[in-house]
């Protein structure tokens, strides 16, 4: 079998660190790992298949015999280096935001639109983290039933922030625990708008349009661009205290009839999909649970009677795994397995 030099560029990140750990653990046919980043990383080491390698500088020129560059060092050091990593013949999978909207440049989640990604013309986006795994969920139903609509609330880790915000809670809760009092305010330095230790807030990426945050409009664009559809999306993103996955609740508006029990075997049947859904035993998926993991899980099935074939879905999954460094590595497999490295 072939193998392939596999570069990581933010390989000392919270997602580049898991992107390193998803291909050692699927066995990615890795001939060479080549892990990359900025300046204050360089001469740290990182882990792969039990031995120790050296992280060295990510610049234009880093990209010289690499087949596939994982990039997850943010949306301005892709803007300016991923374009010179496809030139040097890299195939680049770039987790930002910076391309994922360039009509050049396919979006793509294997289990849902996996052919889009064959016409890239050497960089391909991975989809927002919450976005991933609500499409994963609503293609199925889509192509069952037809989506009318979606009203998303997001529930999301401060990991998907990156170290500084996992740092900034653990801080926080560090000062706090001692104090025991219903109301515990600290100045402590924060990358996070506000303090996140019980607390929450609306309020993930910057503002924009109609007050709208940007994490917002990833959600109502990507997933129209990924499903190929208009659906209609529109979304609330808040930030909870939690370390690692990311929870939605999802109201869905279908076109056709459907059951409860319909749609539960529709998804029961889903690519990377596993439904937890049964009340009467308290199972309903929950972010503690799904982080680690690899699907995106799926309860709280039920009926809106507040308007025609309205239902609710309750949607779970690891943020840094399937929202991120697993669904890049799914992009890998997927040109490897076509023979299109
Ligand atoms: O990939 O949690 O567009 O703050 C940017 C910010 C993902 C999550 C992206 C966060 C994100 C994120």
């Amino acid at each position: 079998m072939r193998e392939y030099t596999v570069a990581v560029a933010g390989a000392t990140g919270v997602v580049g660190q898991e992107m390193i750990k998803v291909l050692a653990e699927r066995r990615f046919p890795v001939k060479r790992l080549l892990p990359l980043a900025s300046q204050r990383s360089v001469g740290k080491e990182v882990e792969f298949q039990g031995s120790k390698v050296k992280v060295e500088l990510l610049t234009k020129d880093s990209f010289e015999g690499v087949d596939i560059a994982l990039f997850s060092a943010g949306a301005g050091v892709s803007k300016e280096i991923a374009p010179q990593a496809a030139k040097s013949g890299a195939i680049v999978i770039d987790n930002s935001s910076a391309f994922r909207m360039d009509p050049e440049v396919p979006l793509v989640v294997p289990e849902v639109n996996p052919q889009d990604a064959f016409g890239h013309k050497g960089i391909i986006a991975n989809p927002n983290c919450s976005t991933i795994q609500m499409v994963v969920v609503l293609k199925p139903v889509h192509d069952a039933f037809g989506i009318e609509r979606v009203v998303v609330s997001t529930y999301q880790s401060v990991s998907g922030w990156g170290k500084e915000a996992v740092d900034q809670l653990w801080n926080e809760l560090e000062e706090i625990v001692s104090e025991h009092e219903p109301i515990v305010r600290k100045e402590i330095p924060r990358v996070l708008p506000y303090q996140i230790a019980f607390n929450l807030f609306p309020h993930i990426d910057v503002f924009m349009d109609e007050d709208y945050t940007k994490e917002e409009w990833k959600m109502v664009n990507e997933t129209r661009k990924i499903m190929h559809s208009d659906i209609r999306v529109t979304a609330t993103c808040v930030r909870v205290p939690v370390l690692i996955s990311h929870s939605e609740a999802v109201n869905v508006q279908l076109r056709e009839k459907a059951a409860v029990k319909e749609i539960r075997t529709v998804l029961s049947n889903a690519p990377g999909v596993i439904v937890e859904d049964d009340v009467l035993n308290n199972i309903y998926p929950m972010p503690l649970y799904a982080a680690g993991k690899d699907e995106v899980f799926v309860g709280r099935i039920r009926k809106d009677n507040t308007v025609d074939n309205g239902f609710w879905l309750w949607i779970v999954a690891d943020n840094l795994r399937k929202g991120a460094a697993l669904n890049a590595v799914q992009i890998a497999e997927l040109l490897v397995k076509e023979g299109k490295v």
